[in-house]
């Protein structure tokens, strides 16, 4: 180890503790690779500290040595950006927010509440629960995903359509800039406008603007009673007229998630389970609504109404019979990293083009990559689709191309609610203008002058 590592070594266990810096690599491990394997790097060392103070000591130290600065909280990220770099320009350390994992109590008043930023998604509803809230975004990564890696990716998930992403639930945030100084807008208020809204600023920025180490969130009522309804239809261009008709017919619809069935036959395939279905269709659409009544006759009715383009339909209001309807859908990410290490794209179309790229994105895949398996499923209210490719090596970086290319010609967005990251760094011009990414650099370089925040992540190095 050169000295000026060994140093910064020191700095870092004196602001954290000797106990969480991790230099063993086996202990790193997991810190530096990605859910999907695809992406991976070296870091000098992993850190984890408890503290807004700990956080600012760190950056301080780092900043120091001109040492990256890569933050992660559950590491679900699926665009590469919360792992080392593999050909970095500089040595990285890896930020861990876990133990940031304050749960202040709920302000029943207000509806909102203070999180730190290590807090995962499941904790933070349970937290809310007893007190007769809600949160508005939901993700079948809840296990594992932070609130902080929410907020700097502006996660979107299943409930986007009644609540809108991350982004929409902000009103106070702390964060560390890449000076060591501590940004502090907390508990929030919904109503300000005094000034720049920084909440605003560092929902999707990934990493490269800030540390978030606590958050303030608005709340929404918990409705208990729930139903879920799959319903196969013919094609793309069904579910996106049916999910339109239903979301004004149907006030208490808060999902609607589209798939086909070559991904439901991978999803069966991996985790068991029996066909919803005796015959197998060409696309699903799986509806969830809630309310304080029971709605299940109310969903029964809108589909019976929808007439003759519901090829079949099954409903369950039962929580076991939901989350078997559930998991065919969300299944499928995990399905589809069981077959390879994937390609992984999320994009989102005007919604009335979708089911022509539906249709044009399997053809460019083909071409592309002859042979290779392609699996869609999305948010189909969101315009948002997910696209996994298995076939391909994961350094082949056409196929990906392919399906970007299809996206900005079609005016959709390539990164819909996963962000940018590594992984499509590249295409950020092309998608948002240069007058944007101009505009975009200069934040960057106004909050993180030597570019030691996640570098790599949105912009190209
Ligand atoms: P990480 O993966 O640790 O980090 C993600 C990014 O945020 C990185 O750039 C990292 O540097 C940065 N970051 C993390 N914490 C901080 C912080 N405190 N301050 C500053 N920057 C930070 N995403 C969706 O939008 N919708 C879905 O429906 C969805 N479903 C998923 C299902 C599965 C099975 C999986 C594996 C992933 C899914 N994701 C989904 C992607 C992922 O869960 C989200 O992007 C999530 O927001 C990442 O949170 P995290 O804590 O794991 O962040
Ligand atoms: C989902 O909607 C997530 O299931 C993950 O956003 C998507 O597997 C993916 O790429
Ligand atoms: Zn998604």
């Amino acid at each position: 180890m050169n000295p000026d590592s060994a140093t910064l070594l020191d700095s870092l266990q004196g602001a954290v503790g000797s106990d969480h810096v991790l230099t063993d690599a086996d202990l790193r491990a997991s810190y530096e690779a990605d859910w999907s394997r695809r992406w991976h790097g070296e870091a000098l060392a992993v850190v984890r500290p408890a503290t807004a103070d700990e956080v600012a000591a760190v950056v301080r130290a780092c900043a120091a040595a001109g040492v990256a600065l890569i933050p992660q909280g559950g590491n679900t990220g699926l665009v590469g950006g919360s792992v080392p770099r593999s050909h970095a320009a500089r040595p990285q350390v890896v930020v861990s927010t876990l133990r940031l994992r304050d749960l202040e109590p709920v302000d029943l008043l207000a509806g909102e509440v203070t999180v730190g930023a290590g807090v995962t998604l499941a904790a933070l509803q349970a937290h809310v629960r007893p007190a007769g809230f809600g949160f508005g975004v939901d993700l079948g990564a809840r296990d594992s995903a932070t609130i902080g890696g929410m907020v700097a990716t502006n996660a979107g998930g299943i409930h986007v359509l009644r609540h809108g992403p991350m982004r929409m639930q902000l009103v106070g945030i702390e964060a560390v800039l890449a000076d060591g100084t501590i940004a502090r807008r907390l508990p929030g208020m919904l109503k300000d406008n005094t000034g720049y809204h920084l909440p605003s600023l560092l929902a999707g920025s990934e990493g490269t603007l800030a540390i978030i180490t606590r958050v303030g969130l608005r709340l929404v009522p918990h409705l208990a009673r729930r139903a879920v309804a799959l319903v196969a239809v013919d094609d793309t261009a069904t579910a996106v007229s049916l999910a339109g008709a239903l979301r004004s017919s149907l006030p208490s619809l808060v999902a609607a998630e589209l798939f086909f069935d070559e991904g439901l036959a991978l999803v069966l395939r991996r985790g068991g389970g029996e066909r919803p279905f005796r015959d197998a269709h060409p696309a699903y659409l799986l509806l969830e609504v809630e309310s304080r009544a029971d709605p299940t006759d109310d969903l029964a009715t809108a589909i019976d109404a929808a007439g003759a383009v519901v090829r079949d339909a099954v409903l369950a209001s039962d929580a076991s019979g939901r989350d078997r309807l559930w998991e065919l859908r969300e299944n499928h990410t995990e399905a589809i990293n069981a077959e390879g290490v994937p390609h992984k794209l999320d994009v989102a179309l005007p919604l009335g083009r979708l089911a022509e790229f539906v249709d044009r994105v399997r053809a460019a895949v083909e071409e592309a990559a002859p042979g290779a398996a392609c699996y869609l499923y999305g948010h189909v209210c969101d315009g948002n689709l997910h696209i996994g490719v298995i076939g391909p090596p994961a350094e082949d970086e056409g196929v990906d191309s392919a399906i970007l290319r299809l996206t900005i010609e079609m005016g959709g967005t390539i990164s819909a609610e996963h962000g940018v990251g590594v992984a499509k760094a590249d295409w950020l011009e092309a998608d948002r203008g240069v007058a944007d990414v101009a505009a975009m650099r200069a934040i960057k370089r106004a909050l993180d002058p030597i570019g030691i925040l996640n570098p790599g992540v949105i912009f190209r190095d």
